[in-house]
């Protein structure tokens, strides 16, 4: 018969912060399965239920703090047993034993409470000095971390537990070389009734740890915590928790972990904030970007506000988001907005596809839109302007210059956005470069591209102007260091010092890499590529 009985915090825990909410209001738990993480500066611990039911309510969330006796829920139990076993669960303080002294050489030993816990990390290399209470090693069980610190600042001699190995309160697990004790190298004699009152001394009140790992033990063969637990728990000392919140890492989604038992370790810590920083950590789209620091986009339940339908992206869409994301996350974007007058080139574009239609020239060759001759033009302009052409290298001290002009074209398929590459294009004239365009088109549209029609591309065109817009921000496609962006070319007036003329005017924009190029050398790309598509003779200069 069920029954509801308040969660209460252990007795032994005093101001500990809540570091984890492990389990959902209407939860359906079993008795001892944990329902929150606490953690002091030296330990962890979880509060496991106090019996089988169902959680009705959790009153506590991350950051409060929380002591012994204090009630942070209610619980509709299966049945009453069990309800009064918590406090006793965690409630032993964890102490350092006054240390032995002997001609400056102190035992280490695992503080009294400590039953049966499984040493999980080694935090101390032998030879390293340590000052009183760092921490030495971290030890578990299945409910509770600790580290056990040193009890007196030296050198650290010798510890004799590896990661494994369990331990319990009265071990000895290594030696301390005492500082400025006899026998301690370059101790002067001055300094030992100092050292005698600092070694003699326990400090109970520094190393007792309010939530401890005592009475925590694992019952006879039970298995501690599966620390991959998706959505559940994590482990970690709370020295690397601490270390992870300083960095801003939430530890939840280090999925890559090299401790015992999938524990978290500094080293994950850092290989993330490393991976990161250098671009190769994972992101998996907008709404699950797993890298530290950077905010998940969390999805509110959209079917409260009105129905909805859910479809797949299609697989060109998925690796382009991917593609996008990196480069978003990685390049410094300005783009550089500009306009030229293509009246003449209108003219002549229209001149060469009459010439064409009527068959006297050329015959059989595609119509040439003008993006033809932006490619032609960018191609001039990036010979001119070599940097643009470029990538920066991969320790961001270099740049490589590109001495090939393969010119990505961003086509619009059903599927998504694929760049198929036109292999160098200076090498090219005007109508082999149209049948290009059309051909990368076609092939584009109907999944008939293969992999190395998109490769090797040194600057990329994104071409909107056969469908609209004024103009827009288009995003450079990494490891390139630029992308010119094509709007839709509209008559316009033009004032030329007497009169308004009707003149085509071409809108385009450069966005760009800022750590490799600056605003100036791109502003002169700009008007360069301009002045050539307003005037065709200027690519022959
Ligand atoms: N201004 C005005 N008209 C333009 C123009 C411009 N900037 N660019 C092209 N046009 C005209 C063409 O001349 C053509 O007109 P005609 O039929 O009178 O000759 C018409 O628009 C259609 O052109 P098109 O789009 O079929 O051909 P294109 O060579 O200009 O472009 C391609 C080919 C494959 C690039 C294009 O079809 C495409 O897929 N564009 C979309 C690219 C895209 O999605 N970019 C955004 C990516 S996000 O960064």
């Amino acid at each position: 018969m069920a029954n509801v009985i308040d969660i209460v915090v252990p007795d032994g825990v005093s101001d500990a912060a809540v570091v984890e909410i492990m389990q959902q209001t209407g939860a359906v738990v079993a008795e001892e399965e944990s329902l929150l993480a606490v953690e002091t500066d030296k330990a962890t611990a979880e509060i496991p239920s106090p019996a089988a039911g169902k959680l009705l309510e959790l009153s506590v969330k991350e950051g409060d703090t929380v002591s012994g006796g204090d009630v942070i829920g209610r619980l509709e139990a299966e049945s009453s047993a069990g309800a009064d076993t918590v406090s006793d669960q965690i409630a032993v303080p964890v102490r350092v034993p006054a240390p032995e002294e002997n001609l400056g050489l102190m035992d280490i030993v695992v503080p009294d409470g400590v039953t049966d816990a499984a040493v999980v990390e080694i935090m101390q290399d032998v030879g390293a000095e340590v000052a009183e209470d760092d921490s030495l090693i971290a030890v578990e069980t299945d409910k509770a971390t600790a580290e056990i610190p040193a009890p007196a600042a030296g050198k650290l001699l010798e510890l004799s537990v590896g990661t494994g190995d369990t331990v319990s309160g009265g071990d000895i697990i290594g030696k301390l070389q005492v500082v400025g004790a006899a026998g301690s190298a370059g101790a002067a004699a001055s300094e030992s009734s100092e050292l005698s009152q600092s070694s003699k001394t326990p400090k109970p009140d520094r190393v007792e740890v309010p939530v401890s790992v005592a009475d925590v033990a694992a019952p006879a063969g039970a298995v501690l915590t599966n620390t991959q637990n998706p959505g559940g728990s994590v482990h970690a000392s709370p020295s690397v928790r601490q270390f992870a919140r300083e960095l801003g890492v939430d530890i939840r989604r280090i999925s890559h972990t090299t401790g015992p038992k999938g524990r978290i370790t500094f080293t994950d810590v850092r290989n993330l904030v490393k991976s990161v920083m250098s671009g190769s950590a994972g992101t998996e789209g907008t709404n699950s970007i797993t890298g530290g620091g950077i905010p998940r986009i969390e999805l509110p339940d959209f079917t409260k506000f009105g129905s909805t339908e859910e479809f797949a992206l299609s697989k060109i869409k998925q690796i382009t988001g991917k593609h996008l994301s990196k480069g978003w996350l990685n390049i410094p974007l300005v783009t550089h907005f500009e306009e030229t007058d293509i009246t003449e080139l209108e003219d002549f574009r229209k001149e060469l596809n009459n010439r064409k239609a009527v068959g006297k020239d050329k015959d059989g060759l595609p119509k040439t839109t003008a993006l033809a001759f932006i490619v032609k033009a960018v191609v001039k302009a990036l010979q001119q302007y070599p940097q643009v052409n470029s990538s920066l290298g991969g320790d961001g001290k270099s740049l490589i210059i590109k001495k090939y002009y393969n010119i990505g074209i961003a086509v619009d398929t059903p599927r998504g956005l694929i760049v198929p590459v036109i292999k160098n294009a200076d090498q090219l004239s005007l109508d082999e470069i149209s049948a290009y365009i059309r051909e990368l088109g076609l092939k584009g549209r109907s999944g008939k591209l293969v992999p190395a029609d998109m490769e090797g591309g040194s600057f990329t065109v994104s071409s909107l102007g056969g469908l609209g817009g004024t103009n827009f921000t288009p995003l450079v496609n990494p490891p390139e260091a630029a992308i010119l962006g094509v709007a839709k070319a509209a008559m316009k007036p033009v004032w030329n010092g007497k009169e308004f003329l009707p003149r085509l005017i071409l809108p385009f924009s450069v966005s760009y890499d800022h750590r490799v190029l600056d605003g100036g050398e791109v502003a002169r790309f700009g008007s360069t590529l301009a002045g050539f598509l307003r005037d065709l003779r200027y690519m022959l200069v």
